[in-house]
């Protein structure tokens, strides 16, 4: 299974809904945009449907408008023969939009994470790559498409983002030169950065140098953790531009000798989720810790989402990833 089996299904369907986890980023957008201008490039109708809004961070990418929020009406609606889900493990992730599926058309499966649970018709999951977007490109080279310059955004920024602006251990040779390929449409790479990395508001900024001294080290210093809350302003990271609790993990793991960050905060509007995300240097396989507590990812770069008390909760991850370090 594989590839193969994924061009297959896309010559034999003519309608596709496209949709990817929830808490959309760049690799989820870039890759669901650019599949969707690869199936119109066949003369196939697409749509994309998400379990929320595109985030404001993301509307500069072309085409986004064309990625819809679920909502009551879209069940009847929407006609489609194939149902494609891209750079996602499980279809518990996409929420509601797997509920869209009613009348059981087939799936295509396509992703990079290694907890994928293989919930397709076609799949074809690749852990060595880079990102979803990387997949597509893959799929654009193998039905010898040409990349136009919206395509070559959206690929460019899911491989940016998945890679940590290229810097994370799933970086390759074929990654930088699947970029050096798509760099050649004119992707202004810099207004690419400023776009997704950069243009913090300054309030937010202030919110945020709040949250740095929460970070704290454990276990010979290997562990460094941080609660994205603060004594005075409570949930801090509920309607911001910016993910408070990714951005303090970005300086956690680069304080020197930690091996694994680890941030927690309450889910926006569900008083008793926490949701726990992981960042390995390497050493440590965080998709088995998140897999432990019923998420998972990537071994380096993984998550779950817990029900309970914050403290026994940070408590409990903390104990699992020192077991892990023995
Ligand atoms: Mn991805």
């Amino acid at each position: 299974m594989g590839i193969k089996e994924v061009i297959e299904r896309i010559k034999k369907h003519q309608a596709f809904l496209i949709t990817s986890h929830t808490r959309l980023e760049g690799d989820a957008l870039g890759s669901e945009l650019a599949f969707c201008n690869l199936v119109k490039k066949l003369g196939k109708k697409a749509i994309i449907v998400n379990e929320e809004e595109v985030p404001a961070r993301y509307r500069f990418l072309p085409g986004e408008h064309i990625a819809k929020k679920i909502d009551k009406q879209m069940k009847s609606n929407i006609k489609f023969d194939c149902f494609t889900v891209l750079d996602c493990s499980d279809l518990k992730r996409c929420r509601m939009v797997s509920e869209m599926n009613v009348n059981k058309k087939p799936i295509i499966n396509i992703d990079h994470h290694i907890s994928n649970v293989g919930f397709g018709q076609a799949n074809w999951v690749d852990p060595s790559a880079s990102s979803c977007s990387e997949m597509i490109y893959k799929l654009y080279k193998k039905l010898r498409l040409s990349f136009d310059r919206d395509t070559a955004v959206c690929l460019y920024v899911g491989m940016l983002t998945d890679t940590g602006s290229f810097r994370y251990t799933n970086t390759t040779a074929f990654t930088h030169k699947a970029v050096a390929d798509l760099l050649v449409q004119k992707v202004e790479v810099n207004k690419i950065y400023r776009n997704i990395y950069e243009n913090i508001p300054f309030n937010e900024f202030k919110i945020f140098s709040r949250v740095l001294p929460n970070i704290k080290l454990t276990y010979f210093n290997r562990i460094a953790w941080a609660k994205v809350h603060d004594p005075l302003l409570g949930n801090i990271n509920d309607g911001l531009s910016i993910d408070i609790a990714e951005s303090v993990l970005n300086f956690a793991r680069a304080i020197e000798g930690v091996d694994v960050a680890v941030s927690f905060k309450k889910n926006a509007g569900k008083k008793d989720e926490i949701r726990v995300n992981l960042r390995s240097q390497g050493k440590v396989d965080v998709n088995k810790i998140a897999k432990r507590f019923g998420g998972g990812g990537h071994p380096t770069a993984s998550g779950c989402t817990i029900r309970g008390n914050i403290d026994k909760i940070i408590r409990r991850v903390l104990e699992e990833i020192k077991k892990s370090m023995k």
